[in-house]
Formats: C-alpha cells, structure tokens, sequence
C-alpha cells in the first residue's frame, strides 16, 4: 500500500480560482518582468511601486475562493496516513481548503514584516497604497516572500527535500517548475523512487523526467483522482 504521499504545488493550482500565474499568457509577469518586482533591489529602488503590486494582488487573494483542486488535495491528506503538500503559492487557498500540513517555499503574502526590526505585521489595510512603515523604528515594511536571489526558510525547504527523498508517489501540479530550488523537487523525489507524476495543462521542461503526465486542469483531474483513490480503496 502507498504510504508516503507527497505534492508539490505552483501557481497553476490557483488559476482556476481567478489568480493569475506567472509565466502563462495573460499571468502577471506578461506585465512586469520578475526582476523589475519581485527581488529586493526593486523594492528599495520604488518601494511604493512594489508594494502597490502586493496590495494589488492582496485584492485578487482576498476575492478569490478555493476551488476543486484545493478542496481535492485537503481530502487526500485525510486519506493517506503520510501526506506532505509543499507549495511555492503565497495565496493561502490551500489552508483556506482545509489542508493542514502545508510547507510554505516561498512565504505568504498575508504575512508583513519590517526589513529593519524584523517585527511582524499581520493586519494590513488594502487600501494603503504607499509602503507602510514600522510602529517601532520606521523601518519598510515588506511582505514576507522569497524574491529571487533570496534564500527559501530554511526549515521548509529541508522539510520538503526530506519530504520528497522519502516519498512513494510524487505529484507536481500546477507549476513550470522553472524556478529553483523548489524545481528540484520532483527530481529528487524520482532519483529516490518515487512514482512521479505531473498535473499541467501544458508539458513543461520536467515532464519527460518523470513517469506519468496527466494533461489537463488540477481543478478537474484532481477531484476525479481523488474518487478513484477512494474507490479502489473501499474494494
Ligand atoms: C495549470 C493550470 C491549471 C495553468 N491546472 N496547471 C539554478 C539554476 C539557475 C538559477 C537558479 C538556480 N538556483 C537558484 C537560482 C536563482 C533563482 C531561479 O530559480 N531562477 C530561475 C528563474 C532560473 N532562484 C532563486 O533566486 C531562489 N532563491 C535561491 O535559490 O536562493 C539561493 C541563492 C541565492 C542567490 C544566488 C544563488 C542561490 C528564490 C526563488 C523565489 C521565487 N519567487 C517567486 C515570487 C514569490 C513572491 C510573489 O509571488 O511575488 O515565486 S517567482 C514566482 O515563480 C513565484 C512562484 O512561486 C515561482 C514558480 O512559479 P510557478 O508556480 O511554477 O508558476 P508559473 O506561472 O511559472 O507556472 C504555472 C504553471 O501552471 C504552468 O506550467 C501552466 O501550464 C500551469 N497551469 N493553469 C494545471 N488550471
Ligand atoms: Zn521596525
């Protein structure tokens, strides 16, 4: 019997829920290039504009809802006694599905803190436009993702290697899986043995590493998947 069960999430996962990916036609970095945004050299050069994006998308995160594909994987984790769900999404619909044991890769964009006090901040006015400054020291207040040439925590990152050396079935969904070190997942996951299977509307520059491909929508193939599980095993 399978055990030890583990996926990885991107941003493809949420598409159906009205967040926009970052590299599909149409995402966001169609826009805005990663490097102008999302590193922390843009956001001292124009931190307004950097934040403004944030609030921006705190909008769209604040609107949207969690849909099948969501709801799917917080049923699978009841089902399997060993159930990790990695994922790089800040969005915080996999929590709001009801899913428990989720690795944070890349932060969340619910979470604030001040780049110079290191003092958190949860509840943020969407409607503050300009950079928000510490209550203690004045300090810049910045979301707390991973940009890039940022290290990942330290703690999710070894949680998830471990997480994907140790598993019996892989899953990658939703994701280009072009970004590093959370694109070496799937791989280190198969180099170790583990069935790798990838979700995705479209190949991506992983898919013929891994065992299986299943093209279509996370949203529907999951739930699907999900009632298969639970068929085979009530016979
Ligand atoms: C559907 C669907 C549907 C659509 N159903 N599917 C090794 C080699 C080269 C470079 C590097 C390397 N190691 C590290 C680097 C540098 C860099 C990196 O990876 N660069 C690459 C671009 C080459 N990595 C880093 O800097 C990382 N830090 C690090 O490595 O620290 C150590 C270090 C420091 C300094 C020097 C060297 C090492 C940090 C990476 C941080 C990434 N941050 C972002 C922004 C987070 C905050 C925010 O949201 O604003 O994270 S970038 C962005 O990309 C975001 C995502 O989590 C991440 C991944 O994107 P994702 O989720 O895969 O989305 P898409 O849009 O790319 O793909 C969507 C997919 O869904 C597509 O495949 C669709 O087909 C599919 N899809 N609808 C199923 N309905
Ligand atoms: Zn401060």
């Amino acid at each position: 019997m399978l055990k030890k069960v583990s996926v990885l999430t991107g941003a493809g996962v949420s598409a159906e829920s009205g967040v926009p990916t970052f590299r599909d036609p149409g995402g966001i970095w169609e826009k805005f290039r990663p490097e102008q945004l999302a590193n922390f050299e843009a956001f001292m050069k124009d931190p307004d504009f950097v934040w403004s994006w944030y609030q921006h998308r705190r909008e769209i995160m604040r609107e949207v809802k969690p849909n099948n594909g969501h709801f799917a994987l917080a049923e699978m984790e009841k089902i399997f006694p060993s159930f990790s769900l990695i994922t790089q999404n800040i969005d915080n619909l996999h929590y709001r599905a009801g899913s428990r044991n989720i690795t944070e890769l890349h932060g969340n964009i619910e979470r604030n803190y001040c780049i110079k006090c290191r003092t958190f901040f949860h509840e943020i006015d969407i409607q503050e436009k300009k950079v928000l400054k510490c209550t203690n020291c004045g300090g810049l207040i910045r979301p707390d993702v991973v940009w890039f040439g940022e290290m990942l925590p330290v703690k999710e990152l070894k949680y998830a290697e471990n997480a994907a050396a140790d598993s019996d079935v892989f899953f990658t969904i939703g994701t280009s899986a072009e970004v590093y070190p959370a694109a070496l997942l799937p791989i280190i996951a198969k180099r170790a043995g583990a069935y790798s299977v990838e979700i995705n509307i479209n190949p991506t520059v992983i898919s013929f590493d891994l065992d299986e491909t299943l093209t279509g929508k996370s949203a529907e193939i999951l739930p699907e998947l999900v009632q298969k599980i639970k068929e085979i095993r009530n016979n």
